[in-house]
């Protein structure tokens, strides 16, 4: 690698790990971790705490309280049981031991301690999948067996299902926990049969886990009415189900692409892959029309400041911004032409020696080269014209990503193009020279003349571009068309 080539690398990994990495960041979807395996909600009919409604659910974490310590000091509250957490109470005639697990059915546990000054006896039953706890009066939902202790009320409460109230919402997900949502993790979503619920304030500000409209069958965060265009997981193929969030699809990974999970609004377009990974028609998925995709370039993003105001008046969402990639995953080189564009090596071998009119701010005659000496015959004289400088204010630079390059006829400094020798060597085809005459490329072939045809520029600082023009004449040589001086 030249020492250019590792400076510029140094440079990008630079602004990817400082810049770029918190843009992508947000642009990623963010599941609730906050989960528990069960709630206990206790209350003492002895004290007329029957029902309990209308109390607010304790949230402290029952895990870390001593063994049955924890009710009677919270008669008519309750709070959460963490994964594997220690749940056999003293005084309990039933053993609870297995519940410190989420249910192997569908469904969260749900505990009800019937806290008299007897003993602690209760019940647990399972809440249905999507159950939700929170500020507005809901009934609980129990389906299946419960289990019960010396508590007929217990038995009744869960049963005939009593309602709880909590200002910090519960749901009962797939995964068969309940996930809270709190003033912390706002913005985080979460997956119960096929829907998406995400954890916000309403409009009167009290926390909510909202249900998203429309279905997220693949669990990428987007539902088909948020603009998924592959939802549908019945055409995934087999390796699919082992991706289980859209990070496991991996930036620019060409083989998880094709995954309906890996296909959503916030995904990187893939050029050459035949799908719309990014659900926009846009970016296109012909690499020929899509410079940043060619490229493998990063696409900058919008800031809330620069983003433009939206119709309600609402604060404008941030566009993150975000890699492009093809599916060789190699960087090729981009000039605009009057069809789009033209991405330099993207068709493999077939690209050596395509000729193209660049526009804009590519503007000049363009030859399509590699400048691995396999490939391509030039003189070491030459060589720089692979390696250009980056600034160039004139437009007209040679263009070159990897080993691939579009040379400009006009010849790009530093030492340029004209009127210098490029013999395209396609693997089992006769070789043929190709040469500027400091305005356009000429192939010699037996289609083309015979001598170089004169530019219309008569030269500059003293060279006769006409003469040095006059110079050349291409003939066959062998199985080699030649151009020669
Ligand atoms: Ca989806
Ligand atoms: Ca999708
Ligand atoms: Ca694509
Ligand atoms: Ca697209």
């Amino acid at each position: 690698m030249r020492k250019r080539g590792k400076l510029s690398l140094l440079v990008v990994l630079f602004l990817f790990t400082t810049l770029l990495l918190p843009i992508l960041a947000s642009a990623q979807l963010i599941l609730n971790e906050e989960k528990y395996v069960g709630i206990t909600y206790a209350w003492d009919p002895d004290y007329d705490r029957y029902p309990p409604r209308g109390k607010d659910l304790l949230r402290h974490d029952c895990s870390v309280i001593d063994n049955g310590e924890e009710n009677t000091q919270n008669y008519g509250g309750g709070c959460l049981w963490r994964l594997g957490a220690s749940i056999i109470k003293s005084g309990l005639e039933c053993d609870f031991s297995s519940y410190n697990q989420p249910s192997k059915s569908l469904g969260c546990w749900f505990f009800i301690e019937d806290d008299d000054s007897d003993s602690h006896d209760g019940g647990a039953g399972r809440a249905v999948l999507e159950q939700i706890i929170d500020s507005t009066t809901r009934r609980l939902n129990v389906e299946g067996e419960t289990t019960v202790c010396d508590s007929a009320e217990a038995k009744e409460q869960l049963e005939k299902g009593a309602s709880f109230f909590t200002n910090q919402p519960l749901i009962c997900l797939d995964d068969n926990f309940w996930h809270l949502c709190n003033n912390i993790n706002t913005g985080t979503i979460i997956h119960a049969n096929n829907y998406i619920y995400n954890c916000s304030l309403d409009d009167i500000g009290l926390l909510r886990w909202q249900k998203l409209s429309g279905f997220d069958l693949d669990h990428d965060g987007y539902t088909d009415q948020m603009g998924d265009c592959q939802d549908n997981t019945a055409q995934d193929f087999y390796y699919c189900s082992e991706l289980e969030t859209p990070e496991d699809c991996g930036e620019g990974n060409v083989y998880n692409a094709k995954c309906s999970i890996c296909i959503h609004p916030s995904a990187s377009e893939i050029c050459g892959d035949g799908i719309d990974n990014d659900c926009d028609a846009e970016t296109s998925d012909d690499c020929h029309k899509n410079k940043e995709a060619c490229e493998e370039s990063f696409i900058e993003g919008v800031s809330v400041e620069e983003a433009p105001p939206t119709e309600d008046g609402t604060e404008p969402a941030p566009v993150p911004g975000s890699y492009a990639y093809n599916i060789y995953r190699e960087s090729f080189s981009w000039i605009n032409t009057d069809d789009g564009g033209y991405c330099c090596g993207y068709e493999g071998i077939n690209d050596l020696g395509v000729l193209k009119e660049g526009t804009g701010e590519f503007s000049g005659n363009y030859l399509c080269l590699n400048e691995e000496k396999s490939l391509v015959g030039y003189e070491d004289a030459v060589a720089s014209v692979f390696n250009p400088s980056e600034a160039d204010p004139s437009g007209t630079a040679d263009r070159c990503l990897g080993n691939w390059c579009w040379i400009n006829a006009i010849g790009g400094p530093p030492g340029g193009a004209q009127f210098h020798i490029f013999t395209i060597k396609k693997p089992d085809q006769q070789p043929y020279d190709v040469v500027s005459n400091s305005q356009e490329w000429f192939e010699c072939n037996e289609n083309e003349p015979k001598t170089l045809v004169p530019p219309l520029m008569a030269g500059a600082e003293e060279v006769s571009y006409l003469e040095l023009a006059n110079r050349f004449y291409c003939y066959q040589e062998g199985q080699h068309w030649s151009w020669k001086e």
